[in-house]
C-alpha cells in the first residue's frame, strides 16, 4: 500500500495534503505524560524501544496525523559520542563536560562506532514498522550538525550562543572539526534509521537563525546538504526533509540549494514567499504558527490561508515549529481535521 505522506514528499498525486505536527508526541498529551511518569524520566523512555514505540503511535490514534515521528531526541547523538546527557527538571538538557578544546573533541567517539551505540533507536523503528498501519509513514530524524554543536559547546540550551560564537569567530578550525565529526556520525545514524525502516527523514536545524546570513552556509547548510546528498544517493526513494528554522532572509538570497525533497518552512516565513523562491524546486512543509493552536478559530483561518497559497503545489501541512505543552488536545485534533477538510480533492 502506498503511503500518501511519502507520495506527497515525492510530488506524486495524493487524495489530500497529508499533515503531521512537529513535537506531536509530548507533554500536551496526557497519554504521553502517563508513560513518561511511569518510566521515571524522558531519557529512560528514549532508551526503552517498546515504550518509545508506544508514544510514537499515540498521536496517530489521538489526533489523526498521516505520519508518525519517531519518539527520541536529537541529543542522544552527542550522548552516545560520550558526552553524558542529563535532563535537569525545569532546566532542560545538560552535558556535564562541554567541548572547549581539541582534546575534549578527541575524547569523543565518532563514525560507525558512535552510530552503532544508538541501537535502542533502531529497535524502536523496527517495532514501529510492525505496529504502524500500512498507510502511515514513519519519520526518522536528526539534529543538524550546527544545532547539535550548540549543545555540545554550550553544555545546554542558550539564548546568546556566546560560547559557540566565540569559537566561530576566534577558532573556526575547531568548530569545523566538531561539525565534521558530528556530520560523519549523523550520516551513518540516518542510514541506520533508514535500514531499520524509516520511510522519511528530517534534519532539524532549530538554531539556524543564530548564525549571521553570510556565515550560515559555511557553518551549517553545507553540512546538512552533505548528509542529504549522501542519503539521496544511496536511497533515492526515501524523502529527505530539511528544516532550517528562521532563515527566510537567506531564501531571498538564493542560499537554499542541494539534493533533498522537502523544505520545512518555519512560521516566521511568509508561505507565499517560500513558494515563490523554492516552490518549483522543493515540496514545502508548514507552516502554521504553533500558538494559533490556542484558538480553533485562528487555526481554521490560518489553515485556509495556507491552503489558498499552496493549492495545487507540492505541500505538506505542519506547524511552523514544535507544539507547546499547554495546547488543548482538542485543538490539535481540530488542526489536523481542518487540514484534511480544506485539502480533500
Ligand atoms: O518529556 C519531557 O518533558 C521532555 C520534553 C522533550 C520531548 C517530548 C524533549 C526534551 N524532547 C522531546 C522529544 C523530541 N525532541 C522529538 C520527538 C518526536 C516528536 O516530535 O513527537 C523530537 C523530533 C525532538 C527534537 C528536538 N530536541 C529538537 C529539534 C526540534 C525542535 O523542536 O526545534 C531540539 C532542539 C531538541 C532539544 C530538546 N530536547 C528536549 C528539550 C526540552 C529540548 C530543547 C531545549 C532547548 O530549548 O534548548
Amino acid at each position: 500500500m502506498s503511503k500518501i505522506f511519502v507520495d506527497a514528499c515525492l510530488r506524486k498525486t495524493t487524495p489530500y495534503t497529508p499533515v503531521w505536527m512537529m513535537r506531536q508526541a509530548g507533554r500536551y498529551l496526557p497519554e504521553y505524560m502517563a508513560v513518561r511518569n511511569e518510566m521515571g524520566s524522558f531519557l529512560n523512555l528514549c532508551h526503552a524501544p517498546e515504550r518509545a514505540a508506544e508514544v510514537t503511535i499515540q498521536p496517530l490514534d489521538i489526533v489523526g496525523v498521516d505520519a508518525a515521528i519517531l519518539f527520541s531526541d536529537i541529543l542522544v547523538i552527542p550522548d552516545e559520542m560520550g558526552m553524558d546527557l542529563s535532563f535537569v527538571k525545569g532546566e532542560g538538557p545538560k552535558f556535564a563536560d562541554p567541548i572547549k578544546t581539541e582534546a575534549d573533541l578527541d575524547r569523543l567517539i565518532g563514525g560507525e562506532e558512535a552510530a552503532s551505540k544508538l541501537t535502542y533507536v533502531y529497535e524502536t523503528i523496527k517495532l514501529l514498522k510492525e505496529q504502524l498501519p500500512e498507510d502511515k509513514a514513519l519519520i526518522g530524524f536528526t539534529g543538524a550538525p550546527w544545532t547539535l554543536a550548540t549543545y555540545m559547546i554550550e553544555g545546554q540550551g542558550t539564548k546568546t550562543y556566546n560560547i559557540c560564537k566565540k569559537m566561530m569567530y576566534s577558532n573556526p578550525e575547531l568548530l569545523h572539526k566538531i561539525l565534521r565529526k558530528v556530520t560523519d556520525v549523523v550520516k551513518i545514524y540516518m542510514e541506520k534509521q533508514i535500514e531499520a525502516g524509516a520511510d522519511v527523514v528530517q534534519i532539524f536545524d532549530s538554531w539556524a537563525a543564530a548564525i549571521e546570513p553570510s556565515k550560515y552556509d559555511e557553518f551549517s547548510w553545507k553540512y546538512m546538504v552533505e548528509i542529504a546528498e549522501y542519503l539521496k544517493e544511496k536511497y533515492p526513494e526515501i524523502p529527505v526533509i530539511m528544516f532550517p528554522k528562521g532563515i527566510s532572509a537567506f531564501i531571498e538570497r538564493g542560499l537554499v540549494y542541494g539534493n533533498f525533497d522537502v523544505f520545512g518552512v518555519d512560521w516566521g516565513t511568509p508561505m507565499a514567499m517560500a513558494k515563490e523562491k523554492l516552490g518549483d524546486k522543493y515540496v514545502l512543509q508548514g507552516n502554521m504558527e504553533p500558538c494559533r493552536l490556542y484558538s480553533k478559530e485562528e487555526t481554521t483561518k490560518c489553515v485556509e490561508a495556507i491552503q489558498e497559497i499552496m493549492e495545487g503545489e507540492g505541500h505538506i501541512f505542519n506547524l511552523g515549529h514544535g507544539i507547546l505543552p499547554d495546547v488543548p488536545v482538542e485543538n490539535a485534533k481540530h488542526f489536523v481535521s481542518e487540514c484534511q477538510r480544506v485539502s480533500k480533492k
